[in-house]
């Protein structure tokens, strides 16, 4: 089993006890007017790869019938008839499925009332008695809100959870879940064979347009089997809209030819309730592919009509094709990207210039904020808040506060810095209140390991969700909700339009992600988007048992090694705050002493490693970064005795004999933290041959043979860092036993804690370092 079907496997149920209880619980499936309310623009002219084994469905009840046919199937090992005419009577044991709309089933057993509750996303699941018939039924206001419903009612099968006596009210937290799609950049997902080569060589993206495409007669408007699993898994956790392309944005893809590969894309996306939009270039206008409708540089005046007319114009020739299009996401003055300022303007007038142009067409701009300049600023952190901040706080004659119109989202990283392995979040949060904030996180693992290292992320986005923002109102009171989540949720300042952006991992390989257990952070991006309040250990423990398997044993001894290892990445890559350490662009291996092309891309610029020390103060006697936090955290960060040591050398230069808290100096608890690292990986790997038996021959093997290459690879981190540090600490590699176990605590939970004391699970530091 190659793992191209994601958590979506549905394989037959082994134990025939629940699988008998379950089967008379799906006895029949009934989703009334299934094919009414066809959604495709174009459903003429979109074909299937030849050969295919998914196929187009024209509408979201139809997904939905769909996916509960061929879910009930693979878990019962029979077929489960479809009812298209049942009348009054529900045969016991039905699963029905339907909105008041659609379903007279639904508008017979639902109270009105308890439905609007869940609001346009949200579904009930009710276990209903009527004498001695027994049904379930899946319930919501829209067609998408009963495809989720459908998705969480095989999920319970799929993780072997009771299925009677249910009533369930589930709605998301927040409105717009989507990805961002950087097509081949940064994807590590890409079959080798097929990789149409990209940054990273391996890079071949999922969705194929001309040019970009595997084969001609496999480019769109073609749709290939994987977009359909891909809509299907995505729909599953509640994704609801892709912005397609790069960041780094190429103008082609506002030209018509693409336009319409665009559209079939969306066609075949709709039915489950994902949206498309285009990443743009601020000086798109000016591009001379769409002569004669070109502008020049001088018109570029984000207040002048020939500006927002030209946008007005390319937004409607797109909706006419996506009439459901979301709008652009917009990089603009950043990393070389141009933008607003280029010609006079700052990012308001920018941002607002487009929004102008969208907002009679019902369109958002996503105008991201990762700017820096460490010229500037002498410490590349401080950049966005410095530029965003202030045009949030301008008061308007209006009276209101705050110069970014409505339809703009900000769309800001989790950390201050890029997407390292881990942040202290970013002070925009909170900072922000007047502007709509959409948080960016990094599904593809860029900084956590690639396609080689297995890292489950989900414990690193549920602290940032979970991290006290201290915002306080106007009057320097404490709000009541400030976790980052209530920010992003619009809990904490009452904004009503919200949004959370994972940027993509998904290539052309076989099993769609590269490494397998990257799908597991694909499935918690979904999970937590829809409620950040979940846990990630609950995340973990459904996608392995969606995705491998329902045996206890196997499924407990996953979940605990995918529970310590983003905590063991920090520690053998970037321990207690050290940050950005990564050799040139390709962010994989280590060079903590390199220097190149910008400062602020060099290792060097990060960690300042002296005589004295390691570590960037960002303290009021460094950079004073830490003053853009609200002030119980500027003081806490500010001082080096109340920071917490997992984010120390981001806001400290931490002199080698520092003293932490369990007694050790600064120099022994950083090589003891490599090291331990290390040797969870180690423990991962060991721990993973004993599942051998478990597990299906092809991912098992491939899994294995990435664990290997990994604890190489985290040695080499642990060796190369330990030994250029030594240059400047000059002090012996601690030599007592070091840690007896290695222990993480993840959320307040430890994970790991077997004995590192063991001789199967050390390895010697080598003294002086390699
Ligand atoms: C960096 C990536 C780069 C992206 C950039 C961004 O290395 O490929 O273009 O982020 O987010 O992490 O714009």
């Amino acid at each position: 089993y190659s793992g191209s079907d994601l958590w979506l496997r549905y394989p037959e149920i082994e134990d025939p006890t629940l699988k008998k209880q379950y089967a008379k619980s799906a006895t029949a499936v009934i989703v009334q007017n299934a094919g009414k309310n066809p959604v495709h623009r174009h459903t003429r002219d979109l074909r299937m790869e030849p050969g295919s084994r998914e196929h187009l469905v024209t509408t979201t009840l139809e997904a939905a019938e769909d996916e509960l046919v061929r879910g009930l199937e693979g878990l019962l090992g029979t077929k489960v008839p479809v009812h298209t005419k049942p009348g009054q009577h529900v045969p016991d044991g039905a699963v029905v499925v339907g909105t008041p709309k659609t379903s007279q089933i639904v508008r017979r057993y639902v109270d009105a009332e308890k439905l609007g509750t869940v609001g346009d996303d949200g579904y009930l699941i009710r276990s209903v008695s009527r004498g001695r018939h027994d049904f379930t039924l899946i319930a919501a206001n829209t067609e998408i809100g009963a495809l989720y419903g459908t998705f969480a009612f095989l999920r319970r099968m799929q993780t072997r959870q009771p299925v009677t006596d249910l009533d369930i009210a589930e709605k998301p937290r927040i409105a717009h879940r989507y990805l961002n799609y950087w097509e081949t950049e940064r994807l590590y997902a890409g079959n080798d064979e097929t990789g149409t080569g990209g940054l990273n060589g391996e890079n071949g993206a999922v969705f194929n347009f001309a040019a970009t495409g595997e084969s001609a007669d496999r480019n769109l408007p073609v749709i290939l089997d994987r977009y359909l699993v891909v809509a299907r898994a995505l729909a599953s956790v509640g994704v609801n809209g892709i912005t397609i392309n790069n960041v780094n944005a190429d103008n082609v893809y506002l030209t018509r030819e693409y336009v319409e590969q665009t559209a079939a894309l969306a066609d075949a996306l709709r039915p489950y309730g994902i949206k498309v939009g285009l990443s743009v270039k601020y000086t798109a206008p000016t591009d001379e592919r769409f002569a004669p409708d070109t502008l020049t540089e001088d018109q570029l005046d984000p207040y002048g009509e020939e500006f927002r007319d030209w946008w007005h114009r390319k937004a409607k020739q797109i909706r006419e094709a996506i009439p459901d299009f979301i709008g652009f996401t917009v990089k603009a003055n950043s990393e070389g990207q141009p933008g607003p300022q280029d010609f006079g303007y700052d990012h308001g007038d920018g941002a607002n210039g487009i929004a102008a142009a969208l907002e009679p067409l019902g369109m958002t701009v996503y105008w991201r904020t990762f700017v820096y300049n460490a010229d500037v600023d002498n410490d590349r952190l401080k950049r966005a808040y410095l530029e965003f901040g202030p045009i949030d706080d301008e008061p308007q004659d209006d009276g209101s506060v705050g110069r970014f119109a409505d339809n703009v989202f900000l769309q800001t990283k989790n950390g201050p810095l890029d997407f390292q392995a881990r942040e202290p979040f970013n002070p925009m949060f909170g900072r922000m209140e007047n502007t709509n904030q959409a948080l960016e996180l990094q599904i593809t693992q860029e900084y956590t390991g690639q396609n080689t290292m297995l890292c489950y992320l989900g414990p690193m986005w549920q602290e940032v969700l979970n991290t006290d923002t201290y915002a306080t109102d106007a009057d320097g009171e404490l709000l009541d909700h400030r976790l980052v989540g209530n920010v992003v949720d619009g809990t904490a300042q009452g904004h009503s339009d919200t949004a959370i952006v994972g940027v993509a991992n998904l290539g052309n390989a076989d099993n769609l992600t590269g490494h397998h257990f990257s799908q597991a952070n694909l499935f918690a991006f979904g999970r937590l988007a829809w409620d950040w309040t979940q846990d990630s250990e609950d995340i973990a423990t459904d996608w392995v048992r969606m995705t491998w398997s329902n045996d206890d044993h196997v499924v407990e001894t996953i979940v605990r090694m995918m529970m310590g290892s983003w905590e063991a990445l920090v520690s053998y890559q970037t321990p207690l705050g050290v940050a950005h350490q990564f050799a040139d662009g390709e962010h994989y291996k280590p060079y903590p002493s390199q220097w190149f092309l910008k400062d602020d891309w060099s290792p060097v610029y990060y960690n300042k490693a002296d005589s004295v020390g390691l570590g960037y103060d960002r303290s009021p006697t460094g950079s004073n970064f830490t003053a853009q936090y609200f002030p119980t955290l500027a003081e806490r960060y500010g001082d080096i005795e109340s920071t917490p040591e997992n984010l120390l050398m981001w806001f400290h230069h931490v002199p080698w004999d520092h003293r932490m808290d369990n007694g050790r100096i600064f120099w022994d608890e950083l090589v003891y933290r490599y090291q331990m690292g290390v040797q969870y990986v180690t423990w991962m790997r060991e721990t993973w041959d004993s599942l051998k038996p478990f597990l299906d021959a092809r991912r098992w093997r491939e899994v294995r043979d990435k664990l290997a290459q990994h604890e190489i690879d985290a040695a080499d981190w642990r060796d190369t860092n330990v030994e250029y540090w030594q240059e400047f600490s000059g002090r012996e590699i601690p030599s007592d036993d070091g840690p007896v176990s290695a222990t993480f605590v993840v959320n307040g939970t430890e994970y790991g804690g077997f004995d590192l004391s063991a001789d199967s699970y050390r390895i010697p530091i080598p003294a002086g370092g390699s």
